[in-house]
């Protein structure tokens, strides 16, 4: 049994207690996640009779901010994950009911244009939609302040000079800050393997580098 929304807190309070669910509104759910990953281990080249080795004993464990959205048929569940390294990800979950139509076919054998489907069968005269889901992030960043800057950092092959190494190329890291929104806009490769920096060019690391 559900109650929608608008208990008083203690109510909801009392209700959950009596275990039932209910539905708050405007509300994150906080809560450390282990998923059997670690978070650090190595082993060491064993230069000696000695074996140095840690694995297993530093457990990841993170700290998930999770929102859940009912839209229409949709659940989406927005999981913020903040990781012990400094890490933030955020993962899209989707659950809830799948887009279907209705079709005069019972099976597939009844079609003749099957390219013309606008999806699978799921059921007897049922399809599954084919179609997208978009989900854009406004990251509004402050680097140690507001004066950031976009970086992208991408491999680049270079080629040697013949005779100078055995190598005949090699890959140089090439960076380019964006002047403009327009420079900054990018295609995401899996050919081209980028880097994507946010930094405040007026900050410095004890190293010199953009913080
Ligand atoms: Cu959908």
């Amino acid at each position: 049994m559900i109650v929608q929304g608008t208990l008083p807190r203690w109510m909801g309070f009392l209700w959950a207690l009596m275990g039932f669910p209910y539905v708050q509104t405007n509300m994150i759910c906080l809560f450390e996640r282990y998923a059997g990953d670690i978070s650090w281990r190595h082993s060491e080249l064993p230069f000696s009779n000695y074996v140095i080795r840690e694995s297993r004993s530093r457990p990841k464990v993170t700290l998930v901010a999770r929102m859940a959205a009912s839209v229409g048929n949709y659940d989406y569940i927005f999981d913020w994950e903040f990781q012990t390294d400094g890490l933030i990800s955020i993962k899209v979950g989707l659950s809830g009911m799948l887009m279907v139509k209705g079709s005069p076919y019972e099976n597939l054998q009844q079609v003749s244009k099957k390219n013309d489907m606008t999806g699978p069968l799921v059921s007897e005269n049922v399809i599954g939609v084919v179609h997208d889901h978009f989900i854009t992030f406004h990251l509004d960043m402050d680097i140690n302040g507001v004066d950031n800057s976009f970086v992208k950092v991408n491999l680049e092959k270079k080629k040697t000079v013949p005779g100078q190494s055995p190598r005949k190329s090699y890959l140089k890291a090439k960076r380019k800050v964006a002047k403009t929104e327009d420079d900054a806009r990018l295609k995401l490769k899996l050919s081209d393997p980028t880097e994507f920096h946010l930094v405040n060019p007026l900050k410095q690391s004890r190293l010199g580098n953009s913080i």
